[in-house]
Order: C-alpha cells, then structure tokens, then sequence
C-alpha cells in the first residue's frame, strides 16, 4: 500500500488498533435511545477523537419546495466534570462547562470555540453518526475522567459560552 502526501500513515495505522480511551457515550432519560461510543487515540502530537451513534434525534426539516434536507446537527464536546449526574433542569449538570486547559484560578480561560475540549458537530444521518477529527488541543491523559456530552442543538460556534447549543442530552466518562 502506498500513501498519498496528504494522507497521514500513523492515523491509518492507529484507527486498525486499540484506542488508549473511551467514553460509552448514552443518552438522558429523554433520550434513552441514544447509544454511542467516543474514542481517543493518542498519536506523537495529537488525539484522534472517533465518535459513532445510533439513536440520535433526527429533525428533517423541508426546502421551500418540500424536498427533504439534511438532518439534525448536534453540538458535542468535552466536559471538564467527571460524571454524568445532575438535576431536574439539567440532567448532566454535573459535567460543568467546556474543558479549557489553559484556566488559571481568577482569570478568563479561552473562548468558545477555543476551548479544549470543542469539537466538530455531529451530523446525523437517520439517527445515526459517525466522525473523526484530529486535535492537538488536549492528550488523551488530561481528559481521563472527564465527560463528552452530546447537545439538542448545533453548536454555533460563537455564542459564549458554550455555542448555544442547547440542552444536554446524552453524556459518557472518558475512560483508559
Ligand atoms: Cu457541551
């Protein structure tokens, strides 16, 4: 096999192996169909973040002339809390606020979509989803422990400070 200059041989040969880490990834008691898997492969200078759903809610919206259009878009991103618990308001309140690395006590950290712990959205095809996306934003080590929360909404990538993405709707620990 030989690789174009644009492909990269080290994320080809580490998406066939064993991820260093995971979140099983489901969904609130609204969203009890929501199954997922997000995994993390620590490469020389960045992580690969491999994320896979099924059971996601799908809104198809129409065109003007009533052709269906693409389906629901949902904010996901890593939490800096370490569980999936919460309250009646916001069932996984306790994931906290977007992970940032570069928080010192009394200071602002970075802003949204800056943080660490940002990601690309999930585009759902009939419920389901599939992404990967490379980041140098974080190792695999420093989110141990910490939470991937999947949004009702799309992140739009500007609002602070979390995308107004809306409610959390599904949450997994990040586990080695
Ligand atoms: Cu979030």
């Amino acid at each position: 096999m030989f690789f174009h200059t644009y492909q990269n041989p080290e994320i080809i040969a580490r998406l066939r192996g064993r991820a260093d880490a995971a979140a099983k990834v489901l969904g609130s008691r609204e969203y009890r169909a929501i199954r997922g898997m997000v995994s993390f492969y620590q490469l020389s200078n960045q992580v690969l973040v491999q994320a896979n759903f099924v059971g996601l809610p799908d809104e198809i919206r129409q065109s003007q002339n009533g052709r269906a259009c693409g389906g629901s878009v949902l904010g996901l991103h890593i939490h800096t809390g370490g569980s999936c618990t919460g309250n009646d308001t916001d069932p996984f309140a306790d994931a906290g606020s977007h992970y940032d690395n570069t928080l010192i006590a009394g200071t602002g950290g970075c802003p949204h979509p800056y943080h660490a712990g940002d990601l690309p959205p999930l585009f759902v095809n009939n419920g389901s989803a599939f992404m990967i996306v490379a980041t140098n934003r974080f190792t695999v080590e420093e989110v141990l422990g910490r939470t991937v929360i999947v949004h009702a909404h799309v992140d739009d990538f500007h609002s602070q400070p979390a995308g107004d993405a809306g409610g959390r709707i599904a949450c997994g620990v990040i586990r080695g």
